[in-house]
């Protein structure tokens, strides 16, 4: 007679977050804070525990605000910030994009740097992760800088299994700023990677989207039952649809999400009270259509963070990310 391999898994508590409003510093003060991020003009004090993303949000600035399940430490190292509670770690990297080269050098150094140092941690599982540069579409063909993103993050990420990828989102910054910058989760506990039916996974996409095809995962579930939902958009198989349809756009975007809340067995399967979402509108003057329709859609929402961001390919108009918690 041999023992199973695991024992049944018990649920962890729940990694926290939440879009609050109030001073950084306070914020800050909670034992149990691993993150404050702030974005656009909002004040956020240097703390290796915080980030601002320099993407312009649309409506009133709350902080998005990670609450770990332990007490907190934090640190840096080299260039990148890190905090933990033991089971989830906190990490952001700055990089300035004419000290590497360019933005290939330097996706390839943020990816070199975060991998090694959150494989060597108590925390070794990347689970999410959040990517934000200047001007995502400038240049043309495979020159454009979305492309040469790709590029560079393949070669500094880690070669490991070629799906064992993370969640995540790539998003273009309107602010003229050449620093790129990547925020992310990583765990003590591994998460299960999902792919939605509905899409090519990213890491299969043809030649025709660029040399080195975008290595993420389209969503994450975390063994606390949280989906970490990456950057979701009008994609259906590898192509874009509703090129310059707003609402057609929209309506696609929520089947995208319909279909990968289902893949993941969420028992519940509706964007609603347990849902938090941030939603990149490429035109501003989108962001009324764009919420009225979300809001539609899902009344309950938890939390909903609107910036104004350009996404990676040209005819997609919005795109959306968040985070889902199964509860019980
Ligand atoms: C897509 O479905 C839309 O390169 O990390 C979504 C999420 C997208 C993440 C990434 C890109 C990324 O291909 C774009």
């Amino acid at each position: 007679m041999s023992k199973p391999l695991t024992e049944p898994a018990s649920l962890l508590p729940p990694l926290r977050i939440g879009y609050e409003s109030g001073a950084a510093d306070a914020l800050l003060a909670g034992p149990d804070v691993l993150a404050v991020i702030g974005f656009g003009a909002a004040d956020v004090p240097d703390d290796p525990r915080t980030l601002r993303v320099g993407l312009r949000s649309l409506r009133e600035a709350p902080f998005e605000v990670w609450r770990g399940i332990a007490p907190v430490r934090s640190g840096r190292h080299e260039d990148l910030r890190w905090s933990s509670d033991g089971e989830h770690m906190f990490f952001a990297i700055e990089v300035d994009e004419a000290a590497h080269g360019g933005i290939v050098g330097a996706a390839a150094h943020a990816y070199r740097m975060l991998t090694a140092f959150v494989g060597a941690s108590g925390t070794p599982h990347l689970l999410r992760l959040w990517n934000y540069l200047d001007a995502i579409n400038e240049g043309d063909g495979d020159a454009e800088r979305y492309r040469q993103f790709c590029d560079g993050r393949a070669q500094g990420m880690h070669s490991g299994a070629q799906t064992r990828y993370p969640a995540a989102t790539a998003i273009g910054r309107q602010d003229d700023v050449r620093v790129l910058q990547v925020y992310g989760l990583a765990a003590r506990t591994p998460g299960t990677a999902i792919e939605n039916p509905r899409q090519v996974s990213a890491w299969r996409y043809p030649r025709q989207y660029g040399p080195t095809a975008p290595t993420f995962a389209r969503g994450m579930r975390m063994q606390s039952e949280q989906l970490l939902i990456s950057g979701t958009a009008a994609v259906v198989g590898h192509a874009s649809r509703h090129e310059d349809d707003l609402d057609a756009q929209i309506g696609e975007t929520l089947t995208n999400l319909d279909s990968l809340f289902q893949q993941a067995s969420m028992p519940e399967r509706q964007l609603g009270t347990r849902s938090l979402l941030k939603v990149y509108v490429r035109d501003p003057a989108d962001a009324d259509a764009v919420e009225a329709a979300l809001r539609r859609h899902a009344p309950d929402l938890a939390g909903l963070l609107l910036l104004a961001g350009d996404i990676c390919r040209r005819e997609l108009l919005v795109e959306v990310d968040g985070v889902h918690h199964a509860g019980v």
